[in-house]
């Protein structure tokens, strides 16, 4: 389970209780200690933070335009952003950056990302190869310049430090400088030596200490001797794309008193992005684009029949199509129902893609009346078999279809305990105050 996820869970079943008290509360607080704690974030950290929403959630009044649920979650997204920083304003002007940090955790392909994004920006980039223990090092980083026809400045046979000279020569017209160091497996007196040194030559203006999401726990140390030995300035976090939870880098980030100041989130030069705490804690919550998913929400309508349907909790073919059809008209509504409590609804009942809804219209408008209104019938082979030659389809497809639709009822039945939730489900519209409430 990643970090999101957690805190995800912990959010939905705070949105669906029935009573938001004490004993709620301090659930949700343990889920969150749990998930945060599991997703290599520093207990510490932990325990100060969920002490905070405890006290927030408890003492502060709720604002009167929103209600204690939404309430608590304000506090917990507020808090989370309190942890990971800030938004990071990159300046656009002439600079030198050096990149540290130890073996594979991104450098390299971090000076092909910030060409890309400097480059965007109208500046012109110099690269150079001062990593002269790994092999192929130089070559790597030349590709990455020629690719994206920036400068560039290695010499074989040199040391760092001479080829660090010569290229603030031989770059002086560039705008941004950015520096590609060694790694290490460990932070060894060998590679503090050389960093000094290169530290002493360079003068950089930034020096950002590249961790890798998976990293863990150990975050903590490397941001303390790298920062020890030549002073960090920034943070990057890679691999955010991964399997990794990002909470140790985070966490080691905080310790540190430095500041995130992109992530990575790919391999190719355009996976850059500046950290924007908010955005990202959003993301983390499940509720990326808050705006965009307001607007969207405010143009599905209510669907009166479905809406009965579901809270009968009977769903036939029928509701199912016009359901998935409003559920795509809010494109990322899994992050909304996410947020009401329903986070594990398989992905095919989303409509995840233009294929799988066309796919689902075609099969619907192939069966009878009958078998749209008794959709145990479609369990009848014979009866798939003639669905999905009306409607062009292999049989394997119409038993997809059929299979989605029992997922889905079977979650139905599932909800049917919770009034509440199935009630806003039916809707196909978001707890627009909770939204609401994390904008303001
Ligand atoms: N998925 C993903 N892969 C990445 C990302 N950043 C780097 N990688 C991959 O991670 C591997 C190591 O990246 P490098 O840029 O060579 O790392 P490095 O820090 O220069 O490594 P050393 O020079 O050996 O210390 C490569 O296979 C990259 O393609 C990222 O944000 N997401
Ligand atoms: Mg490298």
């Amino acid at each position: 389970m990643d970090l999101g996820e957690g805190i995800r869970k912990a959010l939905a079943k705070i949105t669906g209780s029935a009573l938001i008290d004490e004993a709620a509360v301090k659930e949700l607080v343990r889920e969150l200690q749990r998930a945060l704690i599991s997703g290599d974030v520093s207990v510490k950290l932990v325990f100060e933070l969920t002490k905070r929403i405890e006290e927030r959630a408890l003492r502060e009044k709720p604002s009167p335009l929103y209600g204690p649920r939404e309430h608590v979650v304000k506090v917990v997204y507020e808090e989370l952003v309190n942890l990971v920083g800030e938004k990071f304003e990159p300046k656009l002007e002439k600079q030198k950056i050096m990149l540290l940090g130890l073996f594979g955790s991104g450098k390299t392909s971090l000076c092909a990302k910030l060409t890309k994004f400097y480059q965007g920006k109208g500046l012109k980039i110099g690269l150079i190869a001062a990593d002269v223990h790994r092999p192929a090092a130089h070559e790597q980083l030349e590709q990455w310049a020629k690719q994206l026809n920036c400068g560039f400045y290695g010499r074989k046979g040199a040391n760092a430090e001479q080829i660090v000279r010569e290229a603030l020569v031989a770059l002086k017209d560039f705008d941004v400088l950015v520096l590609d160091t060694a790694g290490r497996s460990a932070f060894d007196a060998e590679l503090a030596h050389e960093l000094k040194t290169l530290n002493e030559v360079f003068k950089p203006d930034a020096k950002y200490l590249v961790l890798s999401a998976d990293v863990g726990q150990v975050a903590g140390r490397q941001a303390e001797e790298f920062n020890r030995t030549v002073g960090i300035t920034g943070v990057i976090i890679t691999k955010m794309d991964g399997s990794g939870k990002g909470g140790g880098a985070l966490s080691a980030v905080r310790a540190s008193g430095a500041k995130v100041a992109f992530i990575g989130t790919g391999e190719k030069p355009d996976a850059l992005e500046p950290f924007d705490a908010r955005k990202y804690v959003a993301r983390l919550c499940g509720f990326p684009d808050l705006q965009g998913l307001l607007e969207k929400a405010k143009e599905v309508g209510d669907d009166e029949a479905l809406s009965k349907a579901m809270e009968e909790g009977k769903l036939d073919y029928n509701t199912f199509l016009s359901q998935m059809r409003s559920m795509r008209k809010l494109g990322p509504l899994k992050n909304i129902l996410a947020m009401m409590g329903a986070y594990d609804l398989p992905e095919e009942m989303l409509g995840k893609s233009e294929e799988k809804l066309k796919q689902f219209e075609a099969a619907v408008q192939s069966m009878t009346p009958y078998e749209r209104t008794h959709p145990e019938a479609m369990k009848n082979s014979k009866r798939q078999e003639r669905v999905a030659k009306g409607a062009g389809m292999t049989e394997g497809e119409v038993r997809e279809v059929v299979s989605s639709f029992e997922k889905a009822q079977k979650l139905m039945k599932g909800l049917r305990g919770n009034r509440g939730l199935l009630k806003k489900l039916s809707r196909g519209i978001p707890n627009l105050n909770a939204l609401k409430a994390l904008g303001g």
